[in-house]
């Protein structure tokens, strides 16, 4: 089975056009991790390495430009002004409106990969927690987290969200409702699991 997109070679001069450099690193170690959670926790691999390839390709925008993608695709108000939550959206529209890709869970994955949500598939936790483990990132626990990520998901996926929200409380940013429903949802299904 293979993924939908009607042109994966200007995709790909897509994403090298506007990732800087580090961006363009990061994204292919989302890719690996992302295959190798889905090769661990059974998600399909193709999805998982082209969501994982693809999550950040709006990151780099500035914010007129990023302004106007919301607009264009008519994405909530609310994303007008925040790179942090509009990233994710607005690559989620381009993958959808101008490469044609149709395949829903790959489209949630880069769609929530910032937040995570309430009820979130397999492939979107992989994408959100290799996202946050990938090789390339740089605090002191992450050989820890990586760990986590292949031992037990629903749990790496609690701790980052968990960290995410101290970070942002700390800093008196505003956390998004579907941040906060990620955690409570994901802590929930923890405690059924046990
Ligand atoms: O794009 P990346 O840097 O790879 O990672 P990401 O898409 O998870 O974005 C991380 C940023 O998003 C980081 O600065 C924290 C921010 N963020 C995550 N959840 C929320 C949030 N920002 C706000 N305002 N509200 C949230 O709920
Ligand atoms: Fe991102
Ligand atoms: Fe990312």
């Amino acid at each position: 089975m293979s993924i939908n997109c009607t042109d994966r070679d200007a995709l790909e001069r897509f994403m090298k056009d506007n990732l800087k450099e580090s961006r363009y690193r990061h994204s292919l170690g989302v890719q690996d991790m992302a295959v190798s959670l889905a090769e661990i926790h059974g998600a399909d691999k193709e999805k998982a390495s082209f969501a994982g390839r693809y999550h950040d390709i709006a990151k780099n925008f500035d914010e007129e430009r990023m302004d106007g993608y919301v607009r264009k695709y008519g994405l909530p108000d609310e994303l007008i002004g925040s790179n942090a939550l509009a990233h994710s959206k607005v690559a989620a529209a381009i993958l959808e409106y101008e490469f044609g890709v149709d395949d829903e869970d790959i489209l949630n994955a880069v769609r929530y990969h910032t937040t995570g949500r309430s009820g979130m598939s397999l492939l979107e936790e992989i994408i959100f927690a290799a996202d946050a483990v990938e090789r390339n990132r740089t605090y002191s626990d992450l050989k820890y987290y990586q760990e986590l990520a292949r031992n037990d998901l629903d749990r790496a996926c609690l701790e980052i969200l968990d960290y995410t929200i101290g970070s942002l409380r700390s800093t008196g940013r505003v956390i998004h409702k579907d941040t906060l429903e990620a955690r409570d949802w994901i802590s929930e299904k923890i405690k059924g699991d046990n």
